[in-house]
């Protein structure tokens, strides 16, 4: 057995025998297991060795010992890394379990923003829905620009280096509709500063480019079956990767990556295309995260959003 051979064996035992300790924001230690599932992308799993991540190794060397695969086999490595999901030592990492329902969420994390124009849109903590706890932030989201609101953090941005990961829990009142609309937003620095946005369109989950309207996917019939439909009343898990220096993107809902929200600097057809070949050096500088509703085309919203957090490694769905 040469070494390419012998380390997917080394690594499913070591994923095996390491300890999976995983919790949620909730203390509840015996959702660990469920992080095992995010474990597809092996390549992940070495990341992912700080929370939750011994999971996700354990997937990736299972895969190796089936297919033999040197991916597989790196995912493994996650395995013998696998730490507690600390949600209090992440730059950012909030259940909305602080506040009441009604109140603004904390105030030393979060602003709520109507920038340029203000409306009717509202932003509270709720307790009506919620994926952790008894809380989450409601958007009560309107149709029109103007009726934007969002609440925004910007600290964690300091400790974050080039590749910044984020992950929210998403759930909205009714399916995504055929109109534009933003419901995260980024300020990126470099551009403009105008946002970086994800939202819908064309009824799928899409990503934006304030400054030239570029989309990810291309809304070609290719390119939107690319990418996912989020419907009404379930709760999403949404996941992102921007490494900045690289002007990459990557996306995943529920703990699967979708393939038409990916940005990897080999322009695509119907995926990536025309958000490179519009900016060729797009290297994104983000300051900020704003979770909320936008709808340039006039769809209203109600959206919850819980569990939000960014992190230098991949947060996974706890
Ligand atoms: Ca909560």
């Amino acid at each position: 057995m040469n070494l390419r051979t012998m380390l997917p064996h080394v690594f499913l035992v070591l994923a095996l025998t390491v300890p999976v300790v995983a919790c949620d924001e909730t203390g509840n230690g015996g959702a660990g297991a469920g992080g095992g599932g995010q474990g597809g992308n092996g390549g992940n799993g070495g990341n992912g060795g700080q929370g939750g991540g011994g999971g996700q190794g354990g997937q990736g060397g299972m895969s190796a010992s089936s297919s033999g695969s040197a991916s597989g086999g790196s995912g493994g490595m996650g395995g013998a890394g696998g730490a507690a999901f600390d949600c209090a030592n992440l730059p950012l990492c909030d259940d909305f379990e602080a506040q009441a329902a009604g109140q603004a969420p904390d105030p030393a994390r979060w602003a709520v923003v109507m920038p340029n124009c203000m409306g009717s849109g509202t932003a509270a903590v709720d307790a009506t829905q919620a994926h952790s706890g008894k809380n989450s932030v409601l958007v009560t989201g309107k149709g029109g620009y103007c009726n934007h609101v969002f609440i925004s953090h910007a600290a964690a941005f300091a400790e974050l280096g080039d590749v910044v990961y984020g992950r929210f829990y998403l759930r909205m009142s009714a399916d995504q509709g055929d109109g534009h609309t933003t419901f995260m937003a980024m300020r990126d620095e470099n551009d403009g500063p105008k946002d970086l946005r994800m939202g819908g369109q064309s009824k799928i989950l899409m990503w934006n480019r304030e400054s030239d309207d570029a989309t990810l996917p291309s809304l070609s019939p290719t390119g939107i079956g690319m990418s996912v439909p989020l419907t009404a009343d379930k709760w999403r898990c949404i996941e992102f990767q921007v490494d900045q220096a690289a002007g990459a993107l990557r996306t995943w809902v529920d703990g699967n990556e979708v393939a038409g929200l990916v940005i990897d600097g080999t322009p695509t057809p119907d995926v990536d295309q025309q958000w490179i070949t519009q900016k060729p050096n797009w290297k994104p500088k983000v300051t900020d995260l704003k979770l909320g509703w936008e709808s340039y085309a006039g769809q209203d919203m109600n959206l919850w959003f819980d569990d939000v957090a960014l992190a230098t490694t991949r947060i996974g769905c706890q």
